[in-house]
């Protein structure tokens, strides 16, 4: 059985599989997590990204507001699961940045990943600039956030490191897009040697049929195990209804992610609950975190639901495996 390579959690958290369910993918009894207006200034809270900091969870959280901006908060939770979002969105430290007075305005910000590589927190994002591109910052503490430098040239979404160098060089999986709401899309993967210069780009997977086959893009940072990396992405097809976005699996090469090992055929979780399908835009589960115990195997998955509230789901690595040995 494939292991996760990672710490363990034991109190992350977690609910079993219901009796019954012959999904590999289950959701949360008590979804949705977050409502859309826990804090006064939100419309909605949905699409964010947890990680486990010391004791407890922090995540970076995408808020938008009652004026329909886009911003990022900061919020934690002793359990993962009850959270508590800053009033305020993050105000990013520029004080290193070349040329702060051009890249350090922030014009809108979505879609956050929390990434841990060696010693601090990195944040990417879906950041506003000339066009969406990939916004880049650290944190050690979840009260102030560094700004970098942009990664890509616009367009570019779903920009998603990987928790550590691979030979030798920091690498991150992204989805070169248009300036709308992009009707194509494949992941990409690039590398740097410094996370401010960024280059050998590789193809790793193009939209296939059915629940991937308008645009697909990174979700969670990907979970290391002993046979690859796990990426859990999403995928959107067009119904004559709109896009509708669900998310799947795929095992990438541990020393060269951009070759595909398995893919599953049909989807992990598609939007099917009342909270996925209805809200301010209908039909979407997006997943941008994961916590994982490697002693157990454990994964919860952090979704938003209809660009509304934040969900979880639960699954485990050698569920995971077995719908890949099924159908990758
Ligand atoms: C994408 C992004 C996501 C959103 C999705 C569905 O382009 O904007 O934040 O969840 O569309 O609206």
């Amino acid at each position: 059985m494939a292991k996760i390579i990672g710490n363990p959690l034991p109190d992350m958290p977690w609910e079993n599989k219901p009796a019954g369910c012959t999904e590999p993918v289950w959701r949360y009894s008590q979804n949705p997590i977050i409502p859309r207006n826990l804090i006064p200034c939100a419309n909605s809270i949905f699409n964010s990204a947890a990680v486990r900091y010391q004791d407890e969870y922090r995540g970076v959280f995408r808020v938008d507001n009652k004026a329909r901006e886009m911003r990022l908060h900061a919020g934690k939770s002793q359990d993962g699961v009850n959270w508590t979002i800053e009033e305020e969105p993050i105000r990013f430290v520029c004080e290193n940045l070349k040329d702060a007075d051009e890249v350090g305005v922030f014009e809108y910000g979505y879609d956050p990943r929390v990434c841990f590589i060696e010693d601090r927190y990195y944040v990417t994002w879906c950041n506003g600039y000339h066009g969406p591109t990939i916004g880049l910052a650290y944190t050690f503490d979840f009260k102030t956030f560094y700004k970098m430098e942009n990664i890509f040239i616009p367009f570019n979404r779903n920009g998603v490191l990987f928790p550590r160098k691979i030979n030798g060089n920091y690498a991150i999986l992204s989805r070169p897009s248009d300036n709308g709401h992009t009707p194509f899309g494949d992941i990409f993967y690039s590398e740097s040697p410094d996370l401010t210069y960024w280059g050998c780009h590789r193809h790793v997977m193009s939209t296939r049929g059915g629940w991937e086959s308008t645009k697909i893009g990174a979700g969670p940072t990907p979970i290391e195990t002993d046979e690859g990396w796990l990426l859990i992405y999403h995928g959107v097809l067009t119904s004559c209804n709109g896009f509708v976005y669900s998310f799947g699996a795929a095992l990438l090469d541990l020393e060269k992610p951009w070759k595909v090992l398995k893919r599953g055929h049909s989807y992990l979780l598609s939007p099917q609950t009342l909270y996925e399908c209805v809200g301010d835009v209908p039909n979407v589960a997006f997943p941008c975190s994961c916590l994982t115990d490697s002693e157990t195997g454990r994964i919860a998955i952090y979704y938003g639901c209809a660009d509304t509230v934040t969900g979880m789901a639960f699954t485990t690595v050698d569920e995971i495996m077995d719908f890949l040995n099924r159908e990758g």
